[in-house]
């Protein structure tokens, strides 16, 4: 609240939602001034510890919440130590196990082992590996709407599904989080989705963030926040809302949030949870930075076509398209809803002998739920393989398809490459089209299957079982951190130079996701707590020679289109390239949590002041910047090799100049402290 009043015979008194001004006959008068909060500036408010809801304004809020998963969680544990404070901050830390499951040696069983011992010491809840995807159980178990949560994954604004601001980041934002920092970032804009009527039988909520896509594409969501309203949202149970905002990652945006309503109530109560409800809404009458209309009664099933999220096309297009393998699950659709579905479409069929199906249910939870109401039954009676409540298929740890095999996926991200299989073309769905695809063999419509339509009702009651979740150690003190071969130490930035000098190692094109630049699978991925290891396959799915080439070379720079560093919060597409030398990425614009991470490991983040200059700049050139006054926002690359100067731009503030000069927001941190 603002006051002028002082002595004097007139005074303002300006709160949120009313400017209120007496005369000197002390009558307060009552301007009531827009000042009516839509739900995202309602929860960020209250969480506001610098800046204000100005769109673009640099802003940190408190974090109640965190979560980590095991391939982004030995690294964040690893910088929280460095840290050097005894327990966690926050209101509830989780580290869950969900991601490096496929244990064909010793390195994961070692990480998830560490990743357990420094979860008893440091005051975090541990869930063990077989209890399911972080999002998935979050929502279910830990979640509460109005809380801020950041994790390190992106799927983490899957919590919006319950009305929480719930933020993906790399995991050194996030072990900062856990101990004590606030999270840095810009105001986003506010869009609000307005939802209207009714889902039709057979399609789901995949189709409405499907059609969210194909509108506004994998860029169209960069610095805002999806703010879904309308009276929609009431016939939408939460695991649709949040299969709708865990993919609302895969517009860019910062974060995806419903209203918390009596849907939210009913399911948190389901949960025995029901006493960390409130209701939550827009004030009536709040404004939007943007708006968007969606007809729930005119959506029809949809498909993301290789290798976008954007590529959306009405399933019926690509109707008789051959299928050689339906992969069920993920954070996106693997609730008990989803496989009701499943259950209920599959009953009395049989998988297509074309083709191979396997099902990763969410948690453990979801699993025991099948297995007691007996969903389970017609899934595996109709050939469906039953695989680990893990990501399993989603980030290519196993069940990849053959060779340039049509894989058809219930999950959030088709990108090149990341199924395992390079060459095989991903498509994603809603669990309605997934089945119909199983059964006949080729893309169909559910609708033409003449199946009765699916009456699912969300449980009253979820088997509620927590034994897998370990809370932290009351004797912290006794606690030994078990740190296997594996575990390599964490490579710090340099401080940085005052003039950048290099070779342009590489140019890209224009939405370059973090599957290219540091890729995931089977293979790569147990190297994640070893960043000489895995540094050996930056941008292996673009050019095989760059870990090579950039070592010889002694680091450089790279060069790229719109939206560099899209898709995932791994912060090692940051980490590994600084290892190699990168010194700078010169696009023409970044993803927001890739940009976050090479502020954060110390790597140069600029854009061109003209796009055309793109086409100025070739691999191998030769490129220098002098950056030892970053004040201004501007600066010149020295095209060496070509003889020309190239105006560009950062986008940072003065607390992330500091970062950079620092060598990293590690050394940043430790420095303030
Ligand atoms: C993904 O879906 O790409 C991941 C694997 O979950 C990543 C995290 C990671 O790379 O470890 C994400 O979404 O942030
Ligand atoms: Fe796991 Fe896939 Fe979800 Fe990422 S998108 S958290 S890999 S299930």
């Amino acid at each position: 609240m603002w006051r002028f009043e002082q002595k004097l015979p007139f005074g303002l008194i300006l709160s949120e939602k009313s400017l209120k001004f007496y005369l000197d006959d002390n009558v307060q008068h009552d301007v009531v001034i827009n000042m009516k909060l839509n739900l995202t500036q309602k929860i960020i408010k209250e969480h506001l510890i610098s800046g204000d809801l100005t769109p673009g304004a640099a802003i940190s809020i408190r974090i109640d919440q965190t979560l980590t998963q095991d391939a982004t969680g030995t690294m964040a544990y690893l910088q929280f130590e460095a840290l050097e404070i005894p327990k966690v901050k926050t209101e509830l830390s989780v580290s869950y196990v969900d991601h490096n499951m496929l244990q064909s040696g010793y390195e994961n069983a070692d990480d998830h082992r560490f990743l357990q011992s420094i979860a008893a010491k440091y005051g975090i809840y541990f869930s063990r590996p077989g209890n399911g995807i972080c999002h998935q159980v979050h929502l279910e178990r830990f979640g509460a709407p109005g809380k801020t949560l950041l994790g390190s994954d992106s799927h983490t604004p899957t919590g919006g599904g319950i009305g929480m601001i719930a933020i993906g980041a790399g995991g050194l934002d996030v072990a900062l989080a856990m101990g004590g920092q606030p999270f840095y970032l810009r105001m986003p804009k506010i869009v609000g989705i307005k939802l209207t009527g009714k889902l039709q039988p057979f399609v789901s909520g995949k189709d409405v963030i499907l059609e969210v896509l194909r509108r506004l594409t994998v860029k169209g969501g960069v610095g805002k926040v999806m703010e879904y309203y309308g009276d929609g949202v009431a016939n939408l149970e939460v695991p649709d809302r949040a299969t709708i905002t865990n993919m609302g990652a895969e517009l860019g945006a910062t974060t995806s949030v419903f209203p918390s309503d009596e849907k939210t109530r009913q399911y948190l109560s389901a949960q025995q949870r029901e006493q960390v409800w409130k209701e939550l809404t827009a004030d009536p009458g709040c404004t939007y930075d943007e708006e968007l209309i969606i007809d729930l009664d005119q959506l029809e099933p949809m498909v993301a076509q290789p290798h976008m999220p954007d590529n959306v096309v009405r399933v019926r297009d690509i109707a008789g398209l051959k299928v050689d393998q339906v992969a069920f699950g993920s954070c996106t659709n693997s609730s008990v809803r989803d496989l009701a579905v499943m259950a209920h479409m599959l009953r009395g069929r049989k998988v297509h002998t074309g083709l191979s199906a396997g099902l990763s249910p969410g948690s453990k939870q979801v699993f025991d739920e099948i297995v007691h109401n007996g969903d389970l039954i017609p899934i595996v009676e109709a050939g469906v393989r039953i695989l680990e409540s893990s990501c399993g298929a989603c980030i290519g740890m196993g069940f990849s398809p053959p060779t340039e095999g049509v894989t058809v996926r219930t999950f959030n991200r088709n990108f090149l490459g990341r199924t395992g299989t390079k060459n095989a073309k991903a498509y994603l769905v809603s669990p309605e089209t997934a089945v119909a695809c199983a059964i006949t063999g080729e893309f169909t419509d559910p609708r033409d299957l003449g199946i009765a339509p699916i009456q699912t009702k969300m449980p009253d009651q979820f088997r509620v079982d927590d034994s897998m979740v370990i809370p932290p150690s009351q004797e912290p003190e006794k606690v030994e951190i078990i740190r296997g071969p594996n575990i390599k130490p964490l490579p710090l930035a340099e401080k940085m130079p005052e003039v950048l000098k290099g070779v342009v190692l590489l140019k890209v094109e224009d939405n370059i996701t973090t599957d290219h630049i540091m890729p995931a699978g089977a293979k790569i991925l147990p190297l994640r707590s070893n960043i000489p290891a895995i540094s050996e396959h930056v941008f292996e799915v673009i050019d095989p020679t760059f870990p090579a080439r950039a070592k010889q070379a002694g680091g450089g720079f790279v060069i790229g289109g719109h939206n560099y560093g899209q898709g995932s919060s791994r912060e090692h597409a940051a980490l590994a390239p600084m290892y190699l030398g990168l010194k700078a990425v010169l696009v023409k614009s970044f993803a927001r949590i890739h940009l976050a991470n090479l502020i954060n490991f110390g790597i140069l983040p600029l854009t061109f002041v003209n796009e055309a200059d793109y086409d100025k700049i070739t691999k191998d050139d030769q490129l220098e910047i002098p950056v030892r006054d970053l004040s201004s926002g501007k600066l010149g690359v020295h095209n060496t090799t070509k003889g020309i100067l190239i105006p560009v731009l950062h986008p940072l503030n003065e607390r992330e100049i500091e970062i950079m000069k620092a060598g990293g927001s590690l050394a940043y941190a430790k420095a303030k402290a």
